[in-house]
């Protein structure tokens, strides 16, 4: 756990938090900011700060957070119509530096994203 992380806190429940799924691995809340009507942020427990400073070690955990990403998305009733975000840097609009993926679904998504 890195203390002055806030998902480290909302993990270990420091920081309350609306979850929506938890196992000895990987975390799910609803986004404090919800940009669609389904916006969950899924996290490995382990401090990563960007995916780029994963290590080849971590790539089956990436691999678990995704999945549990896609089942959590179908548990949330979107399965058929979802995006998972990434954000890699404050320039791609990271401003939480724990890795998480973002489920967005419920409604229309356009591309490019912005
Ligand atoms: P990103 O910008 O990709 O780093 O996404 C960070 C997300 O975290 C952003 O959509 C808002 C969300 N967020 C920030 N602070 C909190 C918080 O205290 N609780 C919850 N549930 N979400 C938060």
């Amino acid at each position: 756990m890195d203390e002055t992380c806030l998902f480290c806190k909302i993990i270990a429940g420091e920081i309350s938090s609306d979850k929506v799924y938890e196992d000895e691995t990987v975390v799910a809340f609803r986004d404090i900011n919800p940009q669609a009507s389904t916006h969950v942020l899924v996290v490995p427990r382990k401090h990563i700060p960007r995916i780029v400073d994963a290590t080849e070690d971590d790539s089956a955990l990436l691999g678990e957070v995704a999945y549990r990403a896609a089942q959590i998305a179908r548990k949330e009733g979107v399965g058929d119509s979802f995006r998972m975000v990434v954000n890699n840097g404050a320039d791609a609009g990271q401003s939480v530096f724990h890795v998480h993926f973002h489920i967005l679904g419920g409604r229309r998504m356009g591309w490019p994203p912005g």
